[in-house]
This record gives structure tokens, sequence and C-alpha cells, in this order.
């Protein structure tokens, strides 16, 4: 089988985000686009020739036909084995699971996420490494060099493989082999949970009701919830992944889950909620009347995770991205555990959780996970929960209020401004930059406030820096600001703005999260000026 070299021409706008490449779907279609990143992510790694390489998509628009360009190219590049997902289907954490399992030298993940899907919406390309992780920046960095020089990509000419049929085929010198999606991540599962506990508690009348958002996690909630811990046909709603996300953003926060959410405070609702994003690796928590953040998702689960068989031993430490909240931080201080801080981005914990310096991850953008992969993975974190509420017998409402009297609570809410026009979001932010200096020692109103910096982050385990990455306004008491600029968007800027109070054991509780906040949002505005900045007076998301 001869192997094609195609002429190319570079283009200047394949800088990975947060968390790879993503664009418009018409952005990928252009001539050669897709074939340049995928060639500049081979041009940027050495010695994978014979070895494996892992590809899956959350099954979007546009997934079938990169991975059929996927599968070619990789074959003309000299990988061994490809494995690929029966339907071209792997979540994300699932995908991460395989790398590790099958000892793979890398994997390409297609996916945008909790972005829309359809012909005019999102798609995404990512690399991630043999770690099962997200490929760190300098790897993403030498993709990003190598896809502004690129001029030739290498290809087979041969007819598209049938990805339906679980099996091995030829393509070139390679073998393609179509898996089971679900199965080994399934089974991954069973090691890390008490699966009989959690039936037990669902035999006993404890009711689940699970959003798949017609996105990837659809299989693998229908498999594990509904067939192997006997929960009742129907518990996963939208559970067959659709092209298009069945028209919806899916995204598992408060706006685009409000059924779920309207469901779990309505007065016959289930005994849990739960929703899981594009991709796999987000996660949504609600008990009955009460909704769970992820940051305070993160805390608590830290904190019961010994109750699972697969955390028995404990936890080596705990970390969370910058942004969110401190609540992981309490939970730390009293274990008497190391807690991490990061940037924003699960390509920063890879490194921690292969050092063995953490075990639990998270962040506010309602990621959580553990050292069994190297993504979030929201299923994990329903599980995790699962196994949590069947050992405690308690509800979710109770574990929580008996975690804020351990612990405190930490109030925290994001206001996300999306769509906004990037020079302006520039400004805003390197107007605020240009303050930091002169804030601490300030007030705005009572609030006082203590530190301003612009986060950066060395790696204590290979010394790798990150500048900029986001800025955080420090009150006396606790409380926090952080404005920082998305990575992960396709239109314009998104601006997001981090708010945080800290009520101390002893102090109110129990108080509405909008109230406890309200200071600190007239804060927030004053301090960016977002306004004056950018015409908008309300943020398009609170999460
Ligand atoms: C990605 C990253 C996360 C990050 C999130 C939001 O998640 O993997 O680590 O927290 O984006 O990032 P940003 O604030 O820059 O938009 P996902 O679920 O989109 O892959």
């Amino acid at each position: 089988m001869s192997i094609r070299e195609v002429a190319t021409k570079a283009y200047d706008d394949q800088k990975p985000g947060t968390s790879g490449l993503r664009k418009k779907v018409p952005v990928f279609q252009q001539a050669g686009y897709a074939e340049n990143f995928i060639q500049s992510i081979f041009d940027s790694l050495d010695g994978f020739a014979g070895t494996a390489l892992v590809i899956g998509g959350d099954g979007r628009f546009y997934n079938r036909e990169v991975i059929q360009t996927a599968i070619r190219m990789a074959a003309a590049n000299g990988f061994g084995t490809i494995i690929v997902g029966r339907g071209g289907i792997f979540s994300t954490p699932a995908a991460s699971h395989i790398i590790r399992h099958y000892g793979a030298f890398g994997g390409i993940i297609l996916s945008a996420s909790h972005n829309p899907g359809g012909p005019n919406e999102d798609f995404g390309i990512k690399y991630n490494i043999s770690n099962g992780g997200p490929a760190p920046e300098k790897v993403t960095d030498a993709i990003y060099a190598r896809s502004r020089t690129i001029g030739r990509y290498l290809t087979l000419d041969t007819p598209d493989v049938d990805l339906d049929r679980e099996g091995d085929t030829r393509v070139g010198d390679a073998t393609v082999r179509i898996i089971d999606p679900v199965a080994d991540y399934a089974a991954l599962m069973e090691k890390l949970f008490d699966f009989s506990a959690i039936r037990k508690l669902i035999d006993g009348g404890f009711r689940i009701a699970f959003d798949a958002m017609s996105a990837v996690t659809g299989p693998y909630a229908t498999e594990i919830l509904e067939g192997r811990l006997g929960a009742a046909r129907g518990t996963v709603r939208n559970g067959i992944p659709l092209p298009d996300f069945g028209g919806h953003h899916p995204d598992p926060n408060l706006v685009h889950a409000k059924d779920l959410y309207d469901e779990m405070m309505g007065p016959d609702a289930p005994d849990f909620g739960a929703a899981s994003d594009g991709d796999g690796d987000r996660n949504l928590i609600i008990g009955k009347g009460i909704f769970i953040t992820p940051s305070d998702s993160l805390a608590m689960l830290a904190a019961n995770a010994h109750l699972a068989p697969g955390y028995a031993r404990g936890l080596a430490g705990i970390a969370r991205s910058m942004p969110t909240s401190g609540a992981a931080d309490r939970v730390a201080e009293q274990l008497g555990l190391p807690l991490f801080e990061t940037p924003t981005g699960w390509k920063f914990f890879g490194n921690l959780l292969d050092a063995g310096k953490a075990t639990i991850c998270g962040e506010e953008s309602a990621g959580t996970g553990s050292d069994h992969v190297r993504e979030k993975d929201g299923l994990w974190a329903v599980l995790l929960w699962l196994n949590i509420l069947a050992v405690r017998q308690e509800s979710v409402r109770a574990i929580a209020e008996d975690h804020w009297a351990r612990f405190g609570r930490n109030y925290y809410a994001r206001h996300d401004y999306e769509g906004v026009d990037s020079s302006a979001a520039d400004a805003l932010i390197a107007e605020l930059r240009g303050r930091l200096p002169a804030l601490p020692g300030t007030s705005i109103g009572a609030l006082r406030i203590q530190a301003s910096d612009d986060f950066a982050y060395l790696d204590p385990v290979d010394g790798s820096q990150s500048a900029r990455q986001g800025i955080r306004i420090l009150f006396e008491g606790g409380s926090r600001i952080v404005f920082r600029l998305s990575g992960t968007g396709t239109t314009g800027a998104t601006i997001r703005v981090y708010i945080e109070r800290y009520e101390a054991v002893g102090g109110d509780l129990a108080r509405e999260t909008g109230d406890a906040i309200a200071d600190l949002i007239v804060a927030a505005e004053e301090l960016s000026g977002i306004e004056r900045h950018t015409g908008r007076t309300a943020p398009d998301v609170v999460t």
C-alpha cells in the first residue's frame, strides 16, 4: 500500500485552547484543516512507529468523517494498531482508560465537550498522551508551532472502515481494531465501587434520574445504572447519542439541564439527580431539593471517598483548579492531606496524578475525577456519590449539611459573559492587571482587599511554569473574586467571574447563595467595569 503525501497550506489559527482545538464545523471542513492538525500532532511526536493509537469521539456531527481521516493518516504515519470505539464512540474518560489499559502510545479524542453540535456548531480535536491525559502545554505548543509551517500530510487511498462492526481489519500496514466502547470502562467502575451496596440501595426504592443530554454518556449510563445496578428502565433519559444532541447544549448546568433541576426541586423528586456533558467528563449532582456545586461536590467526595473500596486506603492528596472554591482546602487541612492549586485545565493534574501526589482532583467547571484515569469523569462522580449514599444511608441534603457543619461553607457562583467582543474582553483584563499592585489595602464597601495577583503556577513535578492564569482578588476573611477568559469558546470571548464567600463553622450556613455573595457581585462590577467595557448588565449563565 503506497503512502500518499498530500501538499497542503498551513492555517494560522490552530492554537489548542484549554482542551484541544475547538472550532465551528465549517472551519474544520476547510480543505486540509483537520488533516493539517492531525499531521501536526504526529509530527510533534517521536517513537510511535508500530505502537497503538486510540481514536474515538463523542458522536457529534462530523465525528465519523474525521475518524475515517484519522485512521488513514495514523496508518500512513506508521502506527501499528488503531483502536476505535464501535460507532466511533468513546467518552473522554473511557478513551483515557483505553489508552492506559491497552498501553497505547496516545489517543485522538474528537469532541467539543459541552459545546453544541451540528453542521454549524462546534467540533474539536484533542491529543492525549500515554498516561491517558491531555497533552501538556509543551506538546500542544509544539503542535501549534508545527501547524503554522506544515506543507504536507500523509494518508492512504483506502475505503472507509466499517465503524459499526467489532473486530480487526487492515488499513495499509496497520490493524484497525473496533472495540466495544463501554465494556472496559464499566469493568473499571466495578473495581472501584461497591456495586452490590449500590444495587441494594436501589432495590430498597432509592430513585435516580440521570440526564445523558443526548450525548456520549447514554450507552455508559444505561449499561451501568440500569444494566448492572438494577435502576429502573427510563432512569437514563436522553440516552441515545445524537449528532446534534437534540439541538441542545450538552452542558450539565442549571441552565441547560433545567428540566432535571426543576424535577429535583419538585414535590415528587427522585432521591438523586445527575447529568453529564457532550463527551462524558463533566457531571451535575442534584439531591432532592438541593443543588451541589461542583466545588462542594469535590470537597464532599474527597471527605467521604474512603467509603468506596477503590479509595478505602485514603487519599494521597487533593488537587483543584485555582478558580474552584476553597471547600476542598478545608477537607485537606482537616484530613492532613496536601492540597494542590493548579491553573484551569485538566492537563495540569496529570503530573500530580502520575507522581502519586494527588488522588482526587476537581474543577468548578463540573469536573471531578481521580487517579483511575487522567481525565475528569462524569459517571465516576455519580457512582462515587451513589456509593457514599449507599454506605451512609443518608440523603444528599443531610450529607451536605453535615459537611458544612464540619468544614464551614464556601458560598460560590460563576458568572459567564459569553460571546463578548474579544478586544473588549482583553481590554478589561489588561486594565484589571494594571490595577493589581494598587489594590491591596483598599476597600469596596465593607470588603477589604488583602491581596491581588495574576495566578502563576510552578508544576512541582517537572518545574514547568504557566503565567497569567487568572486574576485573583482576595478579601480579608477568605472571600474571593477571580476573573479570567475562557479557553474553550468558539465565538468571541467568554469572561468568567468566579465569586466566593467563606462562612466558617458556627456562622450562618443556610443562606441562599445569591444573598450570601450579593456584595461581592457589586464589588466584581466595580473592580472590572464589565458594563463599561462590554455593555453587558447581567451574565448570560450563572452556575
Ligand atoms: C475544559 C477543560 C477543563 C476546564 C474547562 C473550562 O473542560 O478540560 O479543565 O475547566 O474546559 O475551561 P475554560 O474556563 O477555559 O472554558 P471540557 O469539559 O470543556 O473539556
